[in-house]
């Protein structure tokens, strides 16, 4: 009986395991090619913004947007993006390299940014 019971236990902690990973790359692939998208959680997880790349101009979250962002992707081959602690680009900044992403950025850079450009890093 004890080991009927263990193997139930272990089947039922793969499949979650499982379902955890699909559901974060269906959510990473919601970004769209040549776009910038941050999430509001780790694992691209709760979309928060999504730009397309070549803009120089910072726009500004707001509301329950903002001072969330804890994952982030950057789909572009040609921009280098940048998200920054403040409004209008000011404070601490990240940089958001091309073709690449976070799934979950360092505690210090969790849940501060409240702008962000899709051209001109930071
Ligand atoms: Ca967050
Ligand atoms: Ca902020």
């Amino acid at each position: 009986m004890r080991i009927k019971t263990a193997v139930a236990a272990t089947m039922i902690v793969a499949a979650g395991l499982l379902t955890t990973q699909g559901v974060a790359n269906a959510a990473l692939s919601d970004c769209n090619s040549n776009n910038m998208c941050m999430w509001g959680n780790n694992d691209f997880r709760w979309m928060i913004g999504e730009r397309g790349h070549g803009s120089t101009s910072w726009a500004n979250l707001s509301g329950d947007r903002n001072d969330e962002m804890d994952s982030w992707a950057n789909r572009s081959a040609t921009y280098t993006g940048c998200m920054a602690e403040h409004s209008n680009g000011s404070g601490d900044k990240q940089t958001m390299a091309r073709n690449s992403n976070d799934n979950n950025v360092a505690p210090w850079n969790s849940d501060e940014i409240s702008s962000w450009r899709t051209a001109s890093g930071c």
